[in-house]
């Protein structure tokens, strides 16, 4: 047995959650916050088996969409704050990241 991880953008968390279930994927989602943007994101943990991960990698890479998001960094702090600005700056989202670690048991109690 597989866990993908998949961390993906937050407005394609529902698309990709409707595709699983009508393919019949088994997830939960952990709602998360990337590091680097601080913004929110959706982290899916999908139990399956080795040979459907061809089919949950084609339906991710059909539901999540890539994107550019602008950040705007706060000023400078220091005597002249507000003044000096730092620029917006443009940043690619990818559509999902997707870790894939094989599992030694899995149980259900
Ligand atoms: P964030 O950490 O908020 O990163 C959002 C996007 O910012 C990244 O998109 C990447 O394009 C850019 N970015 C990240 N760190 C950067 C840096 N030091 N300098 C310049 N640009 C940087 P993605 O790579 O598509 O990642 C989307 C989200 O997936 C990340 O959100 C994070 O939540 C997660 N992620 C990506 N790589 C990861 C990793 N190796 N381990 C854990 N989570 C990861």
């Amino acid at each position: 047995m597989k866990l993908v991880i998949c961390i993906v953008n937050n407005r394609d968390k529902s698309i990709l959650g409707d595709a699983l279930i009508e393919q019949s994927f088994n997830y939960t989602i952990i709602g998360s916050t990337g590091g680097f943007l601080k913004q929110g994101n959706a982290t899916f943990l999908i139990g399956l088996e080795p040979n459907r991960l061809p089919v949950l990698f084609e339906l991710i890479q059909n539901n999540c969409k890539g994107r550019e998001e602008t950040i705007n960094p706060l000023p400078i702090e220091g005597n002249l704050a507000g003044i000096f600005m730092q620029p917006s700056m443009k940043v690619a989202v990818g559509g999902a990241t997707v870790f894939v670690i094989g599992i030694e048991q899995f149980q259900r109690f």
